[in-house]
């Protein structure tokens, strides 16, 4: 399939997407959000495909939701239409999505790379939240992904002020798992989704569906979905081979199954 907005390439079992609309900073319009809705849903059912990687460019991951497509909408276009309610379908999908930044991430382009699984970045991203200049506010999940991200405190700072944070507060902050040189970031980021797409399918799902769980419910209640989801992991062929490789010192062949 050809996309408008996205380039798509295989790298060993990882499908690494790049966002490709560099005369807008990659800011995402309706087809960038369809694009990746549909994408996502292809891989999710690929089983050649174990991890899936989004990337933007080296100047910019994604510099928000397309201020342009968005001026002239008016509160029934948003509210009839439910606008950016379609994120969810992203956001529910199976195998494991890394988000690799570099450059800016603002507005948008912060919530996409929060809806992913985690984020890699490079020592060149900047992660901002700027809708309050604009006169709006965070609509694709910022002010709920990045508080559960970051915390009260910082999470307001930058919905208030509209700053940005560079890399290393972001990996301070724990918005980003690790940063690299802007240079290395995709290949890295390949390496990383490379060793997710060698574990079990299946048990990955029920890891990604276990943690995030965790930003949806009760501590009680997380607690015991993990344990069904462990419970469940005993049905695989894949657990009895990770745990017979484990006993005879030999590496795990997982099958999917
Ligand atoms: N949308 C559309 N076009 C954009 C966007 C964007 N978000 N960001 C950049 N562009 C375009 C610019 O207009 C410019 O195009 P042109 O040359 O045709 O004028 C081109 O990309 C290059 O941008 P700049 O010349 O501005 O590049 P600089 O390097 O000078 O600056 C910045 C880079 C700082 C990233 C700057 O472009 C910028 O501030 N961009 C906007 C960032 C922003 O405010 N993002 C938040 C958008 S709102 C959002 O994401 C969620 C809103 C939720 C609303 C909910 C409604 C229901």
């Amino acid at each position: 399939m050809t996309y408008k907005t996205i380039l798509t390439e295989r790298r060993d079992s990882v499908l690494l997407i790049r966002l490709n609309r560099p005369e807008a900073l990659n800011a995402l319009n309706s087809t960038v959000a369809q694009e990746l809705i549909a994408v996502t849903a292809a891989a999710d059912v690929d089983p050649a495909i174990g991890c899936v990687v989004l990337t933007g460019s080296e100047k910019a991951f994604a510099a928000g939701a397309d201020i342009k497509e968005m001026q002239p909408l008016t509160f029934q276009d948003v509210a009839v239409t439910d606008k950016f309610s379609e994120w969810s379908l992203f956001t529910n999908r199976r195998k494991p999505i890394i988000a690799a930044v570099s450059g800016f991430a603002l507005g948008g382009g912060c919530e996409l790379a929060m809806m992913c699984d985690f984020i890699l970045a490079s020592d060149t991203a900047k992660f901002g939240q700027p809708e309050i200049k604009l006169g709006t506010i965070p609509g694709m999940g910022g002010s709920q992904r990045l508080t559960r991200f970051v915390g009260k405190s910082k999470a307001m700072d930058m919905v208030l002020t509209g700053r940005m944070m560079d890399a290393a507060e972001a990996e301070r902050c724990g918005l980003v798992s690790r940063v690299f040189p802007a240079a290395d970031l995709v290949d890295e980021a390949v390496k990383v989704a490379v060793v997710v797409a060698g574990m079990s399918q299946p048990v990955a799902a029920m890891a990604k569906e276990a943690v995030n769980r965790a930003f949806e419910t009760t501590l009680a209640e997380g607690l015991l979905v993990e344990r069904r989801l462990f419970h469940s992991t005993f049905a695989l062929e894949d657990r009895s081979e990770g745990m017979a490789a484990f006993v005879a010192r030999r590496p795990a062949e997982f099958k999917n199954r």
